[in-house]
């Protein structure tokens, strides 16, 4: 071999162990551009050993050629080795970083919570259900007659005084207004269904009304039992075990004979706060004249209805002194009622 072959060869191997180790030291992909520029580009280092060819010898000139195509080849192998090299790095290490650890807690925004009044309404409507109570509902918008006449309160009756409510005009039908309780949802039951009956109806009710225990919208469950042999000692006994179920058997309840015209006898029961007597429901026999509006005949059937003040029960489970915090939306007050303590 010639010295200037020799001395090629010598160059070659320089320039390829040089770039072996450039490209060991290099971490990222894109930092190959500007190596391979200087070794393999127009401007790279083997440019000039091939312009030099011109001036060797016509002999050796081929294998000079050969020698420089050889490692030219040997180099590109060399970059796309570490071309694939980097890229592969690359998509381990995003693995490993941007790995989902399924077993962390899911992120979630706050949702709220329920309302301490639904919280008490739901576990009422729950607790009457296992008493064999059907879930039936009503619209709150009513007619006089359902809210009122065919409950046996016909327009001049007085009682209708402590029931005022929001009236509603409508072109269509006279007499709307929103239900000032959820007695119309016995009517509306019993107009549809043969007896026997036994169903309750939660829902809001409106009045005019508003102080530390009256709310001008709130809440009331109706419950109605009709078959062939209820009686006022059901009604009693059906509603002290609930009231002992909510309360305890401790706490006092007493029943008081009261007045609503759909009911004969009436009672009102309060319970004791323990400064004070709350008044929670009404209840009573229903009245011989509502089994006549909707059809039934009173000398067959007859049964009982309530219909419970659902704040008010509330008020006495969270021993809240006015109804009027249930509805002022203040957080600060509402949180405390949060299932699980505060959020
Ligand atoms: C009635 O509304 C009757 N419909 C109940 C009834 C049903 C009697 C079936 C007989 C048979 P009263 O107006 O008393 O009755 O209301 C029932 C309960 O709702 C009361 O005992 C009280 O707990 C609650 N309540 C009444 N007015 C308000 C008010 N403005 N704010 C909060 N609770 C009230």
């Amino acid at each position: 071999m010639s010295d200037a072959l020799a001395e090629l060869q010598r160059q070659l191997a320089d320039i390829e162990r040089e770039a072996r180790s450039t490209l060991h030291s290099i971490a990222r992909e894109s930092e190959l551009v500007p190596i391979r520029a200087g070794v393999l580009g127009k401007k790279g280092v083997l440019s000039p050993l091939l312009a030099a060819l011109g001036k060797l010898d016509g002999s050796a000139r081929p294998a000079a050629g050969a020698l420089i195509n050889v490692t030219k080849l040997a180099l590109e192998v060399l970059f796309e080795e570490a071309r694939l090299r980097l890229v592969q790095q690359a998509i381990e290490t995003r693995v490993a970083t941007e790995r989902v650890d399924v077993t962390l807690p899911g992120r979630r925004s706050e949702i709220g919570a329920t309302h301490p009044v639904q919280q008490v309404m739901d576990d009422l409507v729950d607790l009457l259900g296992q008493f064999g109570f059907d879930l039936t509902d009503g619209p709150e918008v009513e007619t006089e007659d359902y809210n009122f006449n065919l409950l046996n309160m016909p327009a001049s009756h007085p009682a209708r005084d402590m029931q005022d409510t929001f009236y509603l005009q409508n072109g269509l039908v006279a007499g709307l207004l929103m239900r000032t309780q959820t007695s119309p949802v016995q009517v509306r039951t019993m107009l549809s269904q043969k007896p026997p009956v036994r169903i309750i109806a939660p829902g809001k009710v409106f009045r005019c009304d508003a102080d530390a225990t009256h709310s001008p919208v709130f809440h009331q469950i109706e419950g109605l039992w009709i078959d062939t042999d209820v009686t006022m000692a059901d009604l009693k006994g059906t509603l002290t075990h609930f009231l002992r179920t909510l309360y305890g058997d401790d706490r006092p309840v007493r029943f008081r004979p009261s007045f609503f015209p759909f009911t004969e006898p009436s009672v009102e029961v309060d319970v004791w706060t323990g400064t004070r007597w709350m008044e929670v429901l009404g209840a009573g026999m229903v009245h011989p004249n509502v089994l006549r509006n909707v059809g039934y005949d009173p000398e067959e059937v007859q049964g009982f209805a309530f219909g419970l003040g659902v704040d008010r029960l509330a008020m006495i489970r969270y021993g809240i002194t006015d109804i009027r915090y249930l509805w002022e939306n203040d957080a600060r007050f509402l949180r405390q009622f949060v299932a699980g303590g505060a959020v």
